[in-house]
C-alpha cells in the first residue's frame, strides 16, 4: 500500500490534552466519590463525552437521570476548558507539525479524526488548523470510537479508501476503530502499549513519510 492519506487523532497524538481530560474527569469522579485513577482512565481515551461519563458512573454503580448526566458533562467540560485555556503552539507534541508540513508538501491528504467537540478550538489555539484538508470531530459523529465512523468519514473527505490511509492513534478504542475500518493503525505511546496496532512508535519525533512507508511495507511483508 502506498500512503495517500493520514488521519490524525487529536487528544494524545497532536497535543497532550488526553491528560487534561483525565484531570477534569478525576475531579468530577472525586466529587461523586467514585474511585477513578489513570488505570481506569486508559479505557476512556477516545470515547465521547457521554460514553466516558457513563463508564465513570458504572465504576461507582451510580445511576442518574439524563438531565443530571447533561449537568455533569457540562461541569466536566467547563473544567476541561479552564485547563486548556492555557495551551498554545508550544504544546504541540514533538514532531507533529514537522510531519504534517512534510505530508502537505508531498501532496498527502491530512484529516482530523477526533471524538472531541472541542477539537476545532484546540487546533486553532495551537495554530495548526490550516494544515488540515478535513476535520471530523465529535460534532459530526453519531457513533463514538471504537466504531470506525470517524475514520471512514475522514477518508471520504480526502477522496480515498481506508486501505490508502494511515490512522495515528493513542487510544485502544481508536486502534480498534482503525482496524475495523480497514485502515493501517499506527499506535502512539509508551513501549508495550497498543499491542493491536499494526505498528507502534513512542511519539512522532523524527517520523517522516519515508519512515511511515517503511513501517507499512514491513507489516505487509510479514
Ligand atoms: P470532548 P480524541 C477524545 O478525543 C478524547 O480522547 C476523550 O478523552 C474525550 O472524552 C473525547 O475526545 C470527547 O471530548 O469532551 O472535548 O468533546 O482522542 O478522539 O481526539
Ligand atoms: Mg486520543
Amino acid at each position: 500500500m502506498k500512503i495517500s492519506g493520514c488521519l490524525f487523532d487529536l487528544d494524545g497524538v497532536i497535543v497532550d490534552t488526553a491528560n487534561h481530560h483525565y484531570v477534569a474527569w478525576k475531579s468530577l469522579a472525586d466529587e461523586l466519590a467514585i474511585p477513578f485513577t489513570e488505570v481506569e482512565n486508559e479505557s476512556l481515551k477516545g470515547l465521547s463525552r457521554l460514553d466516558s461519563l457513563e463508564c465513570i458512573l458504572r465504576l461507582g454503580n451510580l445511576e442518574v437521570s439524563s438531565n443530571k448526566k447533561i449537568e455533569l458533562m457540562e461541569k466536566k467540560n467547563q473544567l476541561y476548558l479552564q485547563i486548556v485555556d492555557a495551551i498554545g503552539p508550544d504544546d504541540i507534541l514533538p514532531g507533529v507539525k514537522e510531519l504534517m508540513l512534510e505530508l502537505r508538501n508531498k501532496g498527502i491528504g491530512i484529516c482530523l479524526g477526533s471524538s472531541s467537540k472541542n477539537a476545532i478550538s484546540i487546533l486553532k489555539r495551537i495554530g495548526i488548523f490550516d494544515l488540515f484538508d478535513g476535520i471530523v470531530d465529535g460534532r459530526n459523529l453519531t457513533l463514538s470510537k471504537p466504531d470506525p465512523e470517524v475514520f471512514i468519514k475522514g477518508s471520504k473527505i480526502l477522496g480515498l479508501t481506508p486501505s490508502e490511509c494511515i490512522v495515528f492513534e493513542d487510544a485502544e478504542s481508536g486502534i480498534e476503530a482503525a482496524l475495523s475500518g480497514g485502515f493501517f493503525a499506527l499506535g502512539i505511546g509508551a513501549e508495550g502499549s497498543l499491542k493491536r496496532a499494526h505498528a507502534n512508535v513512542q511519539d512522532l519525533s523524527d517520523v517522516t513519510l519515508e519512515k511511515l512507508q517503511v513501517l507499512v511495507d514491513s507489516h505487509e511483508s510479514n
